[in-house]
Protein backbone atom coordinates (compact mmCIF):
# COMPACT_ATOMS: atom_id res chain seq x y z
CA UNK A 1 0.00 0.00 0.00
CA UNK A 2 1.14 3.24 -0.92
CA UNK A 3 2.37 5.32 2.56
CA UNK A 4 0.70 8.16 0.91
CA UNK A 5 -2.71 7.25 1.46
CA UNK A 6 -2.30 4.86 4.29
CA UNK A 7 -1.32 5.52 7.65
CA UNK A 8 -0.59 2.55 10.65
CA UNK A 9 -2.70 2.33 13.74
CA UNK A 10 -1.61 3.45 16.81
CA UNK A 11 -1.91 0.61 19.48
CA UNK A 12 -4.89 1.56 20.74
CA UNK A 13 -6.33 2.45 17.64
CA UNK A 14 -5.49 -1.31 16.59
CA UNK A 15 -7.97 -2.97 17.59
CA UNK A 16 -10.47 -0.83 15.90
CA UNK A 17 -9.69 -1.44 12.16
CA UNK A 18 -11.13 -4.88 10.82
CA UNK A 19 -8.98 -7.35 9.20
CA UNK A 20 -7.74 -6.54 5.92
CA UNK A 21 -8.83 -2.75 6.20
CA UNK A 22 -6.16 0.23 6.27
CA UNK A 23 -6.17 3.42 7.70
CA UNK A 24 -7.12 6.19 5.19
CA UNK A 25 -5.26 9.43 5.58
CA UNK A 26 -8.10 12.24 4.92
CA UNK A 27 -11.71 11.15 3.98
CA UNK A 28 -11.62 9.48 0.86
CA UNK A 29 -14.70 9.82 -1.62
CA UNK A 30 -16.13 6.61 -2.82
CA UNK A 31 -19.03 7.36 -5.25
CA UNK A 32 -20.17 4.99 -8.12
CA UNK A 33 -21.35 7.59 -11.22
CA UNK A 34 -21.73 11.22 -10.61
CA UNK A 35 -22.79 13.38 -7.27
CA UNK A 36 -26.09 14.22 -7.73
CA UNK A 37 -26.49 18.23 -6.47
CA UNK A 38 -29.95 18.29 -4.50
CA UNK A 39 -30.73 21.59 -2.98
CA UNK A 40 -32.22 21.21 0.50
CA UNK A 41 -35.34 23.23 -1.17
CA UNK A 42 -36.14 20.72 -3.56
CA UNK A 43 -35.10 17.73 -1.11
CA UNK A 44 -37.55 15.13 -0.26
CA UNK A 45 -37.23 12.05 1.66
CA UNK A 46 -40.53 9.36 1.32
CA UNK A 47 -41.14 6.01 3.83
CA UNK A 48 -43.25 3.41 1.57
CA UNK A 49 -43.70 0.11 1.29
CA UNK A 50 -44.60 -1.74 4.71
CA UNK A 51 -45.11 1.53 6.45
CA UNK A 52 -47.59 4.11 6.63
CA UNK A 53 -46.37 6.43 3.62
CA UNK A 54 -45.21 9.79 4.61
CA UNK A 55 -42.96 12.22 2.92
CA UNK A 56 -40.62 14.39 4.86
CA UNK A 57 -39.03 17.98 3.25
CA UNK A 58 -36.20 18.96 4.59
CA UNK A 59 -37.51 21.47 7.72
CA UNK A 60 -39.70 18.00 8.65
CA UNK A 61 -36.53 16.32 9.08
CA UNK A 62 -34.89 19.14 10.79
CA UNK A 63 -37.32 19.00 13.48
CA UNK A 64 -36.62 15.49 14.07
CA UNK A 65 -34.28 15.69 17.52
CA UNK A 66 -30.83 16.23 16.39
CA UNK A 67 -27.20 14.70 17.79
CA UNK A 68 -23.45 14.81 17.56
CA UNK A 69 -21.92 11.03 16.89
CA UNK A 70 -18.67 9.72 16.28
CA UNK A 71 -18.26 6.79 14.39
CA UNK A 72 -15.92 4.39 12.74
CA UNK A 73 -16.26 3.82 8.63
CA UNK A 74 -15.00 0.69 6.61
CA UNK A 75 -15.09 0.44 3.08
CA UNK A 76 -14.64 -3.07 1.47
CA UNK A 77 -12.44 -1.69 -0.57
CA UNK A 78 -9.61 -1.85 2.38
CA UNK A 79 -9.90 1.74 3.39
CA UNK A 80 -11.56 2.36 7.10
CA UNK A 81 -11.49 5.79 8.85
CA UNK A 82 -11.71 5.82 12.79
CA UNK A 83 -13.32 8.79 14.86
CA UNK A 84 -15.32 10.34 12.02
CA UNK A 85 -17.49 13.55 13.65
CA UNK A 86 -20.85 14.14 11.83
CA UNK A 87 -24.77 15.37 13.21
CA UNK A 88 -27.88 14.47 12.35
CA UNK A 89 -30.87 12.16 13.20
CA UNK A 90 -30.69 9.24 15.25
CA UNK A 91 -32.67 5.46 13.40
CA UNK A 92 -34.38 5.18 16.48
CA UNK A 93 -35.45 8.66 16.82
CA UNK A 94 -37.18 8.29 12.68
CA UNK A 95 -38.39 5.06 13.39
CA UNK A 96 -40.57 7.01 16.15
CA UNK A 97 -41.69 9.53 14.12
CA UNK A 98 -43.20 6.66 11.40
CA UNK A 99 -46.38 3.97 11.50
CA UNK A 100 -44.07 0.50 10.87
CA UNK A 101 -46.42 -2.54 9.37
CA UNK A 102 -45.35 -5.17 11.86
CA UNK A 103 -44.99 -7.56 8.76
CA UNK A 104 -41.87 -5.71 7.83
CA UNK A 105 -38.42 -7.36 8.40
CA UNK A 106 -35.90 -5.71 5.65
CA UNK A 107 -35.49 -2.24 3.72
CA UNK A 108 -34.25 -1.05 0.78
CA UNK A 109 -32.45 2.43 0.47
CA UNK A 110 -33.39 4.55 -2.30
CA UNK A 111 -30.84 7.52 -3.38
CA UNK A 112 -30.24 10.20 -6.02
CA UNK A 113 -28.93 8.85 -8.47
CA UNK A 114 -30.22 5.34 -8.60
CA UNK A 115 -28.04 3.48 -5.90
CA UNK A 116 -29.94 1.23 -3.63
CA UNK A 117 -28.39 -0.56 -0.95
CA UNK A 118 -30.73 -3.00 1.87
CA UNK A 119 -31.03 -4.16 5.35
CA UNK A 120 -32.52 -6.29 7.71
CA UNK A 121 -34.72 -4.10 10.03
CA UNK A 122 -32.68 -5.32 12.34
CA UNK A 123 -29.34 -3.64 11.34
CA UNK A 124 -31.47 -0.40 10.68
CA UNK A 125 -32.51 0.02 13.58
CA UNK A 126 -29.42 -0.25 16.09
CA UNK A 127 -28.92 2.53 18.54
CA UNK A 128 -25.88 3.92 17.17
CA UNK A 129 -27.09 4.36 13.37
CA UNK A 130 -27.81 7.91 12.01
CA UNK A 131 -28.78 10.01 9.34
CA UNK A 132 -25.84 12.62 8.72
CA UNK A 133 -26.77 15.70 7.39
CA UNK A 134 -23.26 18.01 8.86
CA UNK A 135 -19.26 16.84 8.72
CA UNK A 136 -16.73 17.77 10.99
CA UNK A 137 -19.15 20.85 11.75
CA UNK A 138 -20.18 21.76 8.33
CA UNK A 139 -23.04 20.95 6.21
CA UNK A 140 -22.16 17.47 4.54
CA UNK A 141 -20.37 18.18 1.26
CA UNK A 142 -22.33 16.64 -1.74
CA UNK A 143 -19.52 14.52 -2.78
CA UNK A 144 -19.75 12.64 0.96
CA UNK A 145 -23.78 12.34 0.37
CA UNK A 146 -25.36 15.90 1.08
CA UNK A 147 -27.53 16.92 2.02
CA UNK A 148 -28.28 13.60 3.53
CA UNK A 149 -26.89 9.75 4.22
CA UNK A 150 -27.61 7.15 6.06
CA UNK A 151 -24.21 5.88 8.21
CA UNK A 152 -24.36 2.68 9.70
CA UNK A 153 -21.24 2.18 11.64
CA UNK A 154 -21.54 -1.52 12.25
CA UNK A 155 -21.08 -2.54 8.56
CA UNK A 156 -18.99 -1.57 5.76
CA UNK A 157 -20.12 1.76 4.30
CA UNK A 158 -21.63 0.82 1.19
CA UNK A 159 -24.58 0.00 3.43
CA UNK A 160 -24.58 3.67 4.94
CA UNK A 161 -26.27 5.33 1.19
CA UNK A 162 -25.33 8.92 0.17
CA UNK A 163 -27.82 11.21 -1.22
CA UNK A 164 -30.89 8.90 0.08
CA UNK A 165 -33.91 9.95 -1.10
CA UNK A 166 -36.43 7.10 0.93
CA UNK A 167 -36.72 4.07 2.57
CA UNK A 168 -38.94 1.46 1.00
CA UNK A 169 -39.81 -0.97 4.07
CA UNK A 170 -40.21 -5.18 2.69
CA UNK A 171 -41.16 -8.55 3.90
CA UNK A 172 -37.98 -10.23 2.59
CA UNK A 173 -34.34 -9.41 2.05
CA UNK A 174 -33.82 -7.39 -1.48
CA UNK A 175 -30.61 -6.97 -3.03
CA UNK A 176 -29.75 -3.60 -4.00
CA UNK A 177 -26.78 -2.37 -6.47
CA UNK A 178 -23.47 -3.98 -5.25
CA UNK A 179 -25.47 -6.55 -3.80
CA UNK A 180 -26.83 -7.31 -7.09
CA UNK A 181 -23.12 -7.22 -8.53
CA UNK A 182 -21.67 -9.67 -6.03
CA UNK A 183 -21.38 -8.12 -2.44
CA UNK A 184 -22.95 -9.46 0.69
CA UNK A 185 -26.24 -9.03 1.63
CA UNK A 186 -25.17 -8.27 5.04
CA UNK A 187 -21.39 -6.79 4.88
CA UNK A 188 -19.53 -6.95 8.50
CA UNK A 189 -16.59 -6.20 8.06
CA UNK A 190 -14.98 -7.96 11.42
CA UNK A 191 -16.27 -11.26 9.71
CA UNK A 192 -15.11 -9.79 6.27
CA UNK A 193 -18.20 -10.25 4.66
CA UNK A 194 -17.38 -8.57 1.31
CA UNK A 195 -18.64 -10.79 -1.15
CA UNK A 196 -20.98 -13.62 -1.57
CA UNK A 197 -24.78 -12.20 -2.40
CA UNK A 198 -27.28 -14.22 -0.38
CA UNK A 199 -24.68 -16.70 0.83
N1 LIG B 1 -25.76 6.78 -3.23
C1 LIG B 1 -24.58 6.21 -2.98
N2 LIG B 1 -24.24 5.89 -1.73
C2 LIG B 1 -23.06 5.33 -1.46
C3 LIG B 1 -22.15 5.01 -2.51
C4 LIG B 1 -22.52 5.36 -3.83
O1 LIG B 1 -21.79 5.12 -4.80
N3 LIG B 1 -23.75 5.96 -4.04
N4 LIG B 1 -20.94 4.41 -2.22
C5 LIG B 1 -20.88 3.65 -0.97
C6 LIG B 1 -19.53 3.25 -0.62
S1 LIG B 1 -18.89 1.91 -1.43
C7 LIG B 1 -18.84 3.84 0.39
S2 LIG B 1 -17.32 3.27 0.90
C8 LIG B 1 -19.34 5.05 1.04
C9 LIG B 1 -18.33 6.15 0.80
O2 LIG B 1 -18.70 7.31 1.46
P1 LIG B 1 -17.78 8.59 1.26
O3 LIG B 1 -17.68 8.88 -0.20
O4 LIG B 1 -18.43 9.67 2.06
O5 LIG B 1 -16.42 8.22 1.82
O6 LIG B 1 -20.60 5.47 0.55
C10 LIG B 1 -21.49 4.44 0.19
N5 LIG B 1 -22.75 5.02 -0.18
MO1 LIG C 1 -16.99 1.32 -0.20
Amino acid sequence: MPRKFFEKPTPDQGDRVPPGQYLAKGFPVLSYGETPQISTDEWLFKVWGLVESRSFDWSDFMNLPQQDFTADFHCVTRWSKLDVQWTGVKVTDFLDAINLDPQATHILQHCYGGYTTNLSLADFARPENFFAHTLNGAPLPPDHGGPLRLVVPHLYAWKSAKWIKGIEFLDHDQEGFWERNGYHMRGEPWAEERYGGRK
